[in-house]
């Protein structure tokens, strides 16, 4: 037994490698995910953005393009300061796309200009470097340009002996009504001293002298708009100009405060080292043994790694709606995307931050009524499925009810903003809240509810989601009243119509979550071609996939959800089915716990065929590498689902988890599709199929010894569901 533990401790320790080195910010396009500077959940993402469809500031989600606020545009050849071409498009034509990113650092090539970024937490530190024949290098502020020209409202004022610029505005939202506002302080730093031009754009016309954007133009309004200013071009060599961009939620002041805090040296090296730290400080906490793995499947694993921490974003000091000394994060893209996959996940490396963002949404809660759904920039957006502000914060109270004191979070608060979104029914349950006294009422939420019109009520994916919700709430807080939230949790049982079923095919696949809907609806074979995708107007029920998905995940219940359906076997067969005729969705969220249902059978073999066929289908290093936004997908590589085992990629990975100062090590042991004994330290565990909580929170190894049983079970105990407590599930 020593043996064999030092022999795995060994591994772990021999395995101890640089995850920077195996970080790829380049799988973007599907993912929409950002690949340029920023540190661990920064509020600056700065990169270049004059031409990347796709690759969001956010990182990792849909709606319209998302902030970009702010951008800087070096120009080393203009023949006069008026002749600059400034508008978005003139400077397509300039962008080189031969790019280099690493965590913490940008650079490349545009218009002969090297460009270099790098940042602090709400501070961007450009550097320039002009070619020799530049003789007046050149950089310009675009006030007017986010990713949608939303912009109004602005102020740019110029100093015209330093080039230092002040600028504001009032932005659109990606996926939201309201508007937010953003301050940026620019300063430079050049090698030589001293302006030699200054002045407000419009359109392509740049003027010089001006230095008060509104009072130059009467009235700027209407077109793109900002500031260019010229330094005096180095003429023994290129010409290096530092430009520091700070960015506020508050105002102009803070801004510059920020910026002056942040970054009072202009170290560029130093800036880099900080955030790589940082970088190295969070990937770090996972580590692998990747003798005999592909290094794209290392690249991929911290590559994913990276991603799930840029979102959602560390915006402490800069919440523009309550003074609070609490944390403050936003970004979030929304918790329909993350609860499924990303805060399980984090639960293992990083319970500060972890509880961080908790206090902050319990504090948003205190402040505006109900957790939070879809946030950004400090503003309320639309609401996805169901309330996922709610099994947020009861994983993180399950797993860390026992330190919820020096992590800073109120247990008696907690509970409270629970019970708010359970009880409390919001005026506009579009951008927040749930429709809890229908919910209450009926048990379940009819589609004519009327919120405008009883458009868009998503009402079957809400009563299954938000039933997940209120179970937690038991687990979390042992309510008094317990029979009310657990008979709440079994509601989405009146969603269940066993009498529908597909139609047009051979196999008898009935029962689904839904009352009047064709199965179909929202799939890849649904007769009308209906997406389901966020629309005011829609009256469907379901929220990005059909009900032949949604019926097949009730994530706190799949045992019952297995009676339902008739059995085992049948569950099995559906989920077969499921695949075979393209129902299974790997672009969006509804689909991701759906490669490991077959845990729930007692078929472990079979969830490791599925998943390992959707990685390897589905998720790869390349520029396309990731099949829908990253919001949830970085996390789902990763993440063992609620720690349900699956078949690791590598001879061992280890979880470092510094509040509890634990390291715990996932060795296998032969090889196989399955797992066919786990033991903890040397003891055999109940099942194969799932790890406890508690595995994670000692300093433990686990060691799994393969199969190739794909048929083998889980050896005992399938993991945990809610029926299990009831009495009549006899299935
Ligand atoms: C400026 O430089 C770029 C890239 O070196 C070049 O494509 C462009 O034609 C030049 N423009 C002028 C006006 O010289
Ligand atoms: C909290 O502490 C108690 C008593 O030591 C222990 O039984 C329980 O498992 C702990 N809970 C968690 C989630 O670690
Ligand atoms: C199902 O549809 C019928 C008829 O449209 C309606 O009366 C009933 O309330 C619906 N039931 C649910 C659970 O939505
Ligand atoms: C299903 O069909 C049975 C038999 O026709 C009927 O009694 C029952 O009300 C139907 N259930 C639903 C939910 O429509
Ligand atoms: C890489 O992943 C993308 C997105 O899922 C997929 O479209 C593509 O086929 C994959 N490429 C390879 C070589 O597997
Ligand atoms: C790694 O490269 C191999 C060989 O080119 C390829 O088959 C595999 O799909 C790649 N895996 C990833 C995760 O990109
Ligand atoms: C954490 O655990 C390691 C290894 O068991 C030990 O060497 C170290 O002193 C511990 N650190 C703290 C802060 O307790
Ligand atoms: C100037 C610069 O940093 N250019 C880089 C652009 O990106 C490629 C890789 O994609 C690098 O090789 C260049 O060095």
């Amino acid at each position: 037994m020593k043996l064999l533990l030092l022999y795995s401790w060994l591994l772990a320790v021999a395995a101890a490698l640089d995850p920077l080195q195996y970080v790829n910010l380049f799988t973007v396009n599907g993912g929409h995910s950002f690949p340029g500077a920023t540190i661990p959940h920064g509020m600056v993402k700065v990169g270049m953005d004059t031409d990347s469809p796709g690759n969001l500031h956010q990182s990792g989600t849909g709606g319209v393009l998302p902030l970009s606020n702010f951008k800087l545009f070096p120009i080393h050849n203009c023949s006069a300061f008026e002749q600059c071409l400034t508008t978005i498009d003139s400077r397509k034509i300039l962008r080189s796309v031969d790019d280099y990113a690493s965590p913490g650092y940008f650079s490349n090539l545009s218009n002969s200009i090297r460009v270099e970024l790098t940042s602090t937490q709400r501070t961007a530190l450009h550097r320039y470097t002009f070619p020799e024949e530049s003789t007046t290098p050149r950089i310009f502020l675009d006030v007017k340009n986010d990713g949608q020209i939303s912009t109004n409202d602005i102020t740019m004022l110029i100093n015209p002996e330093t080039g230092h610029m002040t600028a504001s505005g009032s932005f659109a939202d990606s996926f939201g009504v309201p508007r937010y506002n953003a301050y940026a302080c620019v300063d430079f730093k050049a090698d030589s001293r001293g302006l030699v031009e200054y002045g407000p754009y419009k359109i392509n016309y740049p003027d010089l002298w001006g230095t008060d954007i509104q009072q130059h133009y009467c009235y700027a309004w209407g077109y793109e708009h900002g500031g260019l200013v010229g330094f005096p071009g180095s003429t023994t060599g290129p010409t290096t100009i530092l430009a520091r961009v700070g960015i506020s939620l508050l105002s102009v002041e803070q801004t510059c405060t920020n910026a002056e805090e942040e970054i009072p040296d202009w170290d560029f090296e130093r800036v880099v080292r900080d955030s790589e730290a940082q970088w190295r400080d969070i990937l770090g906490r996972v580590q692998v043994n990747n003798n005999g793995v592909a290094d794209n499947t290392t690249t991929l694993l911290y590559s994913s790694l990276y991603r799930t921490h840029i979102t959602p974003a560390d915006l402490t000091g800069e919440n523009p709606g309550w003074s609070s000394s609490e944390p403050f994060y936003d970004s979030f893209n929304c918790n329909w995307d993350t609860y499924r996959t990303f805060f399980p996940f984090m639960s293992l490396h990083d319970p500060q931050r972890f509880a961080d963002i908790v206090r902050g949404m319990i504090d948003i809660q205190k402040n505006q009524g109900w957790l939070p759904e879809c946030r950004e920039m400090g503003t309320k957006q639309f609401v996805q499925g169901g309330s996922h502000g709610d099994p947020i914060l009861a994983k993180f109270f399950t797993k860390y009810q026992n330190h919820t004191s020096s992590l800073g979070v109120s247990d008696k608060d907690l509970y409270n903003a629970l019970l708010a979104d359970a009880e409390n029914t919001p005026p506009n349950w579009n951008v927040q809240g749930r429709q809890a006294d229908v919910w209450k009422e009926l048990g379940y939420i009819p589609s004519d509810t009327t919120y405008c019109g009883g458009a868009n009520t998503k009402q079957v994916s809400r009563a299954i989601e938000v039933a997940k919700g209120l179970n937690k709430v038991e687990d979390a807080v042992k309510l008094i009243s317990h029979d009310k939230y657990a008979a709440r949790a079994r509601n989405f049982m009146n969603s269940w119509n066993g009498n529908v079923s597909v139609p047009d095919i051979e196999e008898d696949i009935s029962g689904f979550f839904q009352n009047y809907t064709d199965p179909r609806h929202c799939s890849i074979h649904d007769p009308t071609g209906s997406t389901c995708f966020l629309n005011a107007i829609r009256r469907d029920g379901f929220y990005e996939t059909s009900p032949i998905v949604y019926s097949q995940y009730v994530p706190h219940d799949t045992a019952k959800l297995i009676e339902l359906q008739g059995g085992r076997k049948k569950f099995i067969e559906r989920l077969d089915w499921m695949f075979d005729n393209g129902y299974f969705v790997s672009t969006n969220e509804p689909s991701q716990q759906i490669p490991h249902m077959y845990h729930y059978p007692d078929k472990p073999g079979y969830s490791v065929r599925r998943v390992r066929e959707t990685i390897n289908q589905y998720f790869n290093t390349s520029r396309n590498g990731l099949p829908g936004n990253d919001g949830a997908m970085g996390s789902y590589l990763p993440a063992t689902k609620q720690y349900l085992l699956s078949l690791p990629y590598f001879p061992s990975i280890s979880f470092h988890n510094p509040l509890l100062n634990s390291t715990t090590t996932i060795v296998s042991r032969g090889f196989g599709s399955g797992t066919y004994s786990v033991t903890v330290n040397g003891k055999p565990q109940k099942s194969t199929c799932f790890l406890d909580w508690d595995v994670f929170t000692t300093s433990s190894i686990v060691t799994l010894e393969l199969t190739n049983d794909i048929e083998v079970n889980c050896g005992g105990e399938l993991p945990p569901s809610f029926s299990f407590e009831d009495t009549t599930s006899d299935y």
